[in-house]
């Protein structure tokens, strides 16, 4: 690994899915996701139970951001506190109203990464030139994903159970293998097309450490190998979803590049990533019925030309 000074040295001979869906494509893997796909996920239903993976934004216990980023602000402009004043607004008949507004990056809780989001060597996905990411993202932004939606068979694969930890540890990493055998610990199987749901229990150590998680970032997550990269290409997986920031351990050991993970799976193969999302209570739920499998739905918001967009993702059981 001497000579690897740069993500193209690592990913030089990386696989990728450029044109598979030709040339104007924007949404990558997703495109696995046929009607097909949506009846495969809607066949595991079996209780009706519904589950929302979206964390609460302006959570008093704290938002997890990536460093640089700032949790989202939500302000009053509109409560009674207002209808005294002279600035009130006319609302003739007596009405009063509140309103508020958000001030939050699109990448800031849970959240759909747009394929335009990362990139190395001047090229985003598909092949496209990166300089279209300026401004606003030309293309593949979150724009044609929301517009599509997702909707497939999802799998739970609760990491921090099958290692039998409350959470994992700080940079803890593990592999495809790992992935496939925690599977088989729960009494299921990864089959193409599945929508990977990976829980780390990630926000228990964040809310553990506090501000002082940022003092030496390094989440737990997958990390980077040829194998793991070519095992979600031959498994034609189109979305990962976990509840970590960045979806996969934040520094590589060897190279010590940060995400060549979202390099090579996002870049290259046009796997959607969503990111911090709460497993809790649907890992709970399956631990105690043993079925991790059900129907995953969700649509980003749809904001025009963004890197990435909010999602309140949606579970079926
Ligand atoms: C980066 O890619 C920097 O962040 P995220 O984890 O939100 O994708």
């Amino acid at each position: 690994m001497t000579d690897i000074t740069t993500m193209e040295d690592l990913l030089r001979d990386a696989p990728t899915n450029w044109g598979k869906w030709g040339p104007d494509d924007e949404v990558g893997a997703l495109n696995y996701l046929d009607a097909a796909e949506v009846l495969r996920g809607a066949a595991q239903i079996r209780s009706g139970q519904v589950f929302t993976l979206q964390r609460l934004i302006g959570d008093p216990k704290g938002d997890p951001v990536w460093p640089g980023r700032s949790p989202a602000e939500r302000t009053m402009i509109m409560d009674e506190s207002h209808w005294d004043g002279a600035d009130a607004p006319a609302a003739p008949g007596g009405l009063h109203y509140a309103d508020d507004k958000i001030d939050a990056f699109l990448q800031g809780s849970t959240q759909y990464d747009a394929l335009g989001h990362v990139w190395y060597g001047g090229k985003i996905w598909n092949g496209y030139d990166a300089r279209t990411t300026i401004g606003g993202l030309d293309k593949a932004s979150v724009e044609p994903i929301a517009e599509r939606g997702v909707a497939g068979r999802g799998i739970l694969l609760d990491m921090a159970r099958f290692r039998g930890k409350k959470t994992l540890e700080a940079g803890e990493t593990f592999t495809h293998e790992d992935l496939e055998a925690c599977a088989a610990a729960q009494g299921t199987a990864i089959e193409p097309h599945d929508i990977l749901l990976v829980r780390t229990n990630f926000l228990a150590l964040f809310h553990e450490r506090g501000d002082a998680f940022y003092e030496d970032f390094c989440e737990p997550g997958l990390t980077y190998s040829p194998e793991l990269v070519r095992w979600f290409q031959e498994k034609e997986i189109p979305n990962l979803v976990t509840d970590t920031i960045a979806n996969e351990r934040t520094i590589e050991p060897e190279t010590g590049f940060a995400l060549p993970l979202h390099c090579a799976l996002m870049r290259n193969l046009g796997i959607t990533l969503t990111e911090i999302c709460d497993l809790e209570k649907l890992a709970a739920s399956c631990a105690e019925d043993g079925r991790y499998t059900f129907l995953y739905t969700a649509a980003p918001l749809k904001v025009h030309r963004a890197t990435g967009a909010p999602v309140n993702p949606v579970v079926i059981k």
